[in-house]
């Protein structure tokens, strides 16, 4: 009987590991993928209407709890269940184990929105729990082997024999002639030593269901509310109305984007959009507890809400964002329209005091860009407090609230998502985050072009192809573009008209492509009169240059 419950106990523990390591895993892989919740929902889904007003009048408004209650202990009778079964008849236990996982995976990947991945953390959570079941079984199965024996030895010392195929046995059974230890009959009349191979068996099989459960509670419970306050937020996200731009974009100027295949679209969509930072959980952050503050050297310091920056009135325009980090021919860059308030607005506000040069922007997470202040406070380019990208609220990993989004500058001294603080400051004073490692103060976009179609490597078929791709020179604009095939002359390119200058520019070149291998290398000219120079560089310390050149062969 004892070992009964002992063996359902395991079940129960296993299911809460189940549980914890797909919490645990959802954290990576999105809040929805949580099995816990998924089922629920389905059980509402499923539920006959009779039964959900059975259960409403029942428990009333709290009929969400009572759900997740009856779901608790459905889940725990039957885990209790499949610990005691798997006791009895292995694998009867483990059986169950996978079939309720089924369930959970069922619930999970037809939840709206929900795709093949979702099924990821209910499939680790069960084979974890697969695992630890059959561990927690064997280490009961052994103690109960022990403790068998030493029981039919304490009856008959003398004709007590170590148990078939187990070495331990013989080393600490009784030696012949030796009393056998008698424990003080228990008030049910057995007797149990608490001493030798039975009782550190014991402790083992303890250890482990204790170690087990207590991590199961700790990251369970740590995973879900993590993954609670991500559900939180992404509803929060889903039911932002953005309000519309005092001064909304112009609309796309025709022929900013030449529609060519292969080519990167003019605006990039968010969901293709690059993204770069240092976070290694998505900063989930409230907009309703979301606010700035301005500090530092300023004659009036700032705390600004998110409901207080919807009333102001927004601007919207189309920056590319580059990275630094974009290598030649890179893809860490993205063209996207974003809907804000200008920082220089805010700055004016705050009033900045004589001699600060720097803003320190700072994320919830901890990371900085320190930005020149007169970058921010040109009236020539609308450096923006963004909350909206391409017409949505800026989605979570992009920054959610919101962002900075600052043209003519690289993403690590400008760009600062999940931003909650900006402090006016000095550059002899202060440094943004990847300053002191190996990158430079200052990050202006360096004059840039990549070949997007044809791929490196191409094999196309002779005749005349389209040259395509993007060039940027981010708040000077792009003047030119040229083409360079087998080292021969440079031939202009057409340029796709331009939405502004702080957006890249697509081009393309109809080239008559004759059979053999060919290079082909790409160049821009910014409106400063600047050509990319052919110096290969690295991205550290300040970007990358050099052309991108590419190798087809057409036949
Ligand atoms: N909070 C935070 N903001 C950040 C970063 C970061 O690591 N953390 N990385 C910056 C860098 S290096 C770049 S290039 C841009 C990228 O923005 P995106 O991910 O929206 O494309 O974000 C910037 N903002
Ligand atoms: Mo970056």
């Amino acid at each position: 009987m004892r070992r009964g419950i002992w063996a359902a106990l395991t079940g129960i523990v296993a299911a809460a590991t189940v549980l914890a390591s797909a919490e645990l895993v959802a954290l990576f892989v999105g809040a929805e993928s949580s099995p816990l919740f998924a089922v629920g929902s389905l059980v509402i889904d499923l539920a006959p209407p009779g039964v959900k007003e059975l259960t409403i009048s029942l428990f009333g408004t709290g009929d969400k709890a009572a759900l997740l209650t009856i779901l608790g202990v459905v889940v725990a009778v039957g885990a209790a269940l499949a610990g005691w079964l798997e006791y009895r008849r292995r694998p009867v236990g483990t059986v169950i184990l996978v079939v309720f996982s089924a369930i959970a995976v069922l619930a999970v990947t037809t939840r709206q929105g929900a795709s093949g991945i979702s099924a990821v953390p209910t499939v680790v959570g069960m084979l974890v729990g697969v695992v630890m079941l059959n561990a927690l079984q064997t280490r009961l199965r052994r103690w109960v082997q022990r403790e068998d024996g030493a029981r039919a030895r304490a009856a008959s010392p003398v004709a007590s024999a170590p148990l078939a195929g187990s070495g331990l046995e013989s080393d600490l059974a009784p030696e012949a002639g030796t009393p056998a230890l008698t424990p003080a009959p228990r008030p049910d009349g057995t007797r149990v030593i608490r001493t030798g191979p039975a009782a550190l068996e014991r402790r083992q099989f303890l250890t482990w269901m204790i170690v087990a459960a207590a991590a199961s509670a700790i990251v369970g419970a740590g995973a879900r509310v993590m993954n609670a306050g991500a559900a939180v937020v992404t509803a929060a996200r889903n039911a932002l109305v953005l309000p519309a731009a005092s001064t909304p974009a112009a609309a796309l100027p025709a022929g900013t984007d030449l529609g060519i295949t292969n080519l990167s679209p003019v605006v990039t969509p968010a969901a293709d959009f690059y993204r770069i930072d240092t976070a290694l959980q998505v900063p989930q952050l409230n907009p309703d507890t979301w606010s700035l503050t301005i500090t530092g050297m300023v004659e009036n310091e700032i705390e600004i809400s998110f409901a207080d920056l919807l009333a102001l009135p927004l601007v919207e325009n189309y920056t590319t964002l580059t990275c630094v980090s974009n290598e030649v021919g890179g893809d860490l860059i993205g063209n996207a329209l974003w809907l804000g308030y200008p920082i220089r607005d805010l700055l004016a506000r705050a009033k900045p005091t004589a001699g600060a040069d720097m803003v320190l922007s700072r994320s919830s997470d901890g990371f900085t860009a320190g930005t020149p202040l007169e970058v921010l406070q040109d009236t020539t380019r609308d450096s923006l407090l963004a909350v909206g990208m391409n017409g949505e609220p800026l989605p979570v990993e992009h920054g959610f609230p919101v962002r900075m989004v600052v043209p003519g500058l690289y993403g690590y001294v400008s760009a600062t998502k999940w931003v909650v603080e900006m402090k006016v400051t000095t550059f002899a004073a202060d440094m943004g985050y990847w300053t002191p490692r190996g990158w430079t103060a200052l990050g202006p976009i360096k004059t840039s072009s990549r070949i997007d179609t044809p791929r490196q490597g191409g094999s196309l078929a002779a005749g005349t192809i389209p040259i395509a791709g993007v060039a940027w020179a981010q708040h000077t604009g792009v003047q030119g573009v040229e083409v360079q095939i087998d080292g021969g002359d440079w031939q202009q390119a057409t340029l796709a008209e331009a939405i502004s200058a702080d957006t890249w520019r697509q081009w393309v070149l109809q080239w008559d492509a004759p059979s053999g291998d060919h290079t082909i290398a790409v160049r821009a000219t910014d409106d400063g009169g600047y050509t990319q120079t052919s110096d290969q560089a690295p991205p550290a310390p300040d970007g990358s240059t050099g052309w991108h050149t590419i190798k087809v062969s057409v036949n």
